[in-house]
C-alpha cells in the first residue's frame, strides 16, 4: 500500500516565502503570525520536504545589519542541519521595496538598474554560500502599465544586458550555478516583458552564455495566459532547458491564486506529472503556492503535506496508466505505422521530394477511421478516479 509518504528522492522544495506567507492579499493584511526562517525550515522538515528556496530578503530582511544578518544566517544553518534539508534554488527579491516599483533592470532610471545589479550579485553570493546550484530570475515588476512609459525593445535590451552581466559575474567567481528564467504574463504589473515560457526560450538563445541559463516555469502562470503548461514545459525539457519548475494551481483569467498544486486542474496537473515522471526530470519540485488565507499554521502544513501527496498520487496513476494493457494497445494502434510512408518522410532529399510529388494518396479513405481518443481520454479518466 503506498503511503504518499514524501521521501528526499522526490526533490520536494517550498520556497520560504511560500509557507511563509501570512496570508497578506490586495483587500486584507495578514492573518498568521510571522515565523523566522529558522521556524520555517523546522515546519519544512515536519511536513517532510527535501529542501527549501529564498529570495534574500526572505532570509535577511533587506535594511538588517551585518550582525542581524549573522545570526539569522546562524539559526537558518543550524535548521538545516537539523532537519537535514538543503537549498537547491535562490533567487533575488526585486519587487517588494518601493525602488522598484517601476521594474529592476529594465526600469526607466539608471540608478535603479545599477542598484538591482548589485542586489543581485549580493544575493547570488548568498545563494551560493547556502549551496544553491540554481538561481531564479522572476521579473515581476518588469513591465508598464502604459506603453508610453517605456520601450519594448529597450527593456528586452536592458534585461539581455543584465542577464549577460551575471553570466560572466558568476563565470568570473566560478560558481557552479544555472539559472532559470520565470515568465509570468502579469500582476503584479499590468504587462510582463518575456510574458510566457516560449518568449523566455526564444530570448534565452539571444545572450552571450545561452547554455548557462533556462526556464523555470510555472503553472499558475501559464494557466494565467490561457496556456497548456505541460506543453510549455515539454518545449523547455526538449530544448535542454528545464532547470526547474515551479508547481501550484490556478483558474485561467483570475488574479495570481497559487493554489495548492493539483487542486483546481487535476487532469492538467496529472499529465504534468506524468510527463516529468516519463521523460525522469532529475531537478527539484518547488511547490511556489500558498496556503488559504482561511488557515493558521495547522493549515499551512496541511497544504504543504497536500501539494506532495498530489504529486505522488498523481505519479502511482502514472505509472498505472502506462502499465496499463487496454491503454498501450489503443496507443500502440493510434502509432501504428507500417513503413510504408518511410521513403517521403524523414530528411530531405530532392529525390524524396520528388517521389513525393508523383505519388497518389486516397484522402478520403485515409481520413476515415476513427481516432478511439474518446476511448482513450475515458480510460485516463477511470485511472484518475480510482474507478479502474
Ligand atoms: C509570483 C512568482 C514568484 C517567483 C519567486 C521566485 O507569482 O509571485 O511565481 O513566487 O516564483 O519570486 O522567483
Ligand atoms: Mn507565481
Ligand atoms: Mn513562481
Amino acid at each position: 500500500m503506498n503511503t504518499y509518504n514524501p521521501k528526499p528522492e522526490h526533490q520536494f522544495t517550498f520556497g520560504l516565502w511560500t509557507v511563509g506567507s501570512r496570508g497578506r492579499d490586495p483587500f486584507g493584511s495578514e492573518v498568521r503570525e510571522s515565523k523566522t526562517p529558522a521556524e520555517l525550515v523546522y515546519l519544512l522538515g515536519e511536513v517532510g520536504a527535501y529542501g527549501v528556496n529564498f529570495h534574500d530578503n526572505d532570509l535577511i530582511p533587506i535594511d538588517a545589519t551585518p550582525a542581524e544578518a549573522e545570526s539569522i544566517k546562524k539559526a537558518f544553518r543550524q535548521a538545516l542541519a537539523s532537519t537535514g534539508l538543503v537549498v537547491p534554488m535562490a533567487t533575488t527579491n526585486l519587487f517588494s521595496d518601493p525602488v522598484f516599483k517601476d521594474g529592476a533592470f529594465t526600469s526607466n532610471d539608471p540608478k535603479v538598474r545599477a542598484y538591482a545589479r548589485q542586489k543581485t550579485m549580493k544575493s547570488i553570493d548568498l545563494g551560493v554560500e547556502f549551496g544553491a546550484k540554481v538561481y531564479v530570475f522572476w521579473g515581476g515588476r518588469e513591465g508598464v502599465e502604459t506603453d508610453s512609459s517605456k520601450s519594448a525593445v529597450e527593456a528586452i535590451k536592458r534585461t539581455r544586458e543584465a542577464l549577460n552581466f551575471f553570466c560572466e559575474y558568476a563565470l568570473d567567481r566560478k560558481y557552479d550555478l544555472k539559472f532559470a528564467l520565470e515568465a509570468k504574463p502579469n500582476e503584479p504589473r499590468g504587462d510582463i516583458y518575456n510574458p510566457t515560457t516560449g518568449h523566455m526560450l526564444a530570448f534565452i538563445e539571444t545572450l552571450d552564455h545561452p547554455e548557462m541559463v533556462g526556464v523555470n516555469p510555472e503553472v499558475a502562470h501559464e494557466h494565467m495566459a490561457g496556456l497548456n503548461f505541460m506543453h510549455g514545459v515539454a518545449q523547455a525539457w526538449e530544448a535542454g532547458k528545464l532547470f526547474h519548475i515551479d508547481l501550484n494551481d490556478q483558474y485561467p483569467g483570475r488574479y495570481d491564486q497559487d493554489l495548492r498544486f493539483g487542486s483546481r486542474d487535476l487532469k492538467a496537473a496529472f499529465y504534468l506529472v506524468k510527463f516529468l515522471e516519463d521523460v525522469k526530470y532529475n531537478g527539484s519540485r518547488h511547490f511556489d503556492a500558498h496556503a488559504y488565507r482561511t488557515e493558521d499554521y495547522e493549515g499551512v502544513k496541511d497544504f504543504a503535506r497536500g501539494c506532495m501527496r498530489t504529486y505522488l498520487i498523481l505519479k502511482e496513476k502514472a505509472a498505472q496508466f502506462n502499465a496499463d494493457a487496454e491503454v498501450q494497445a489503443l496507443l500502440a494502434e493510434i502509432n501504428a505505422d507500417d513503413g510504408a510512408m518511410a521513403p517521403f518522410l524523414g530528411k530531405y532529399t530532392p529525390e524524396k521530394a520528388a517521389a513525393l510529388k508523383e505519388h497518389a494518396f486516397d484522402r478520403v479513405a485515409i481520413a476515415q477511421p476513427g481516432r478511439k481518443y474518446e476511448r482513450l481520454d475515458q480510460l485516463t479518466i477511470d485511472i484518475l478516479t480510482g474507478t479502474r
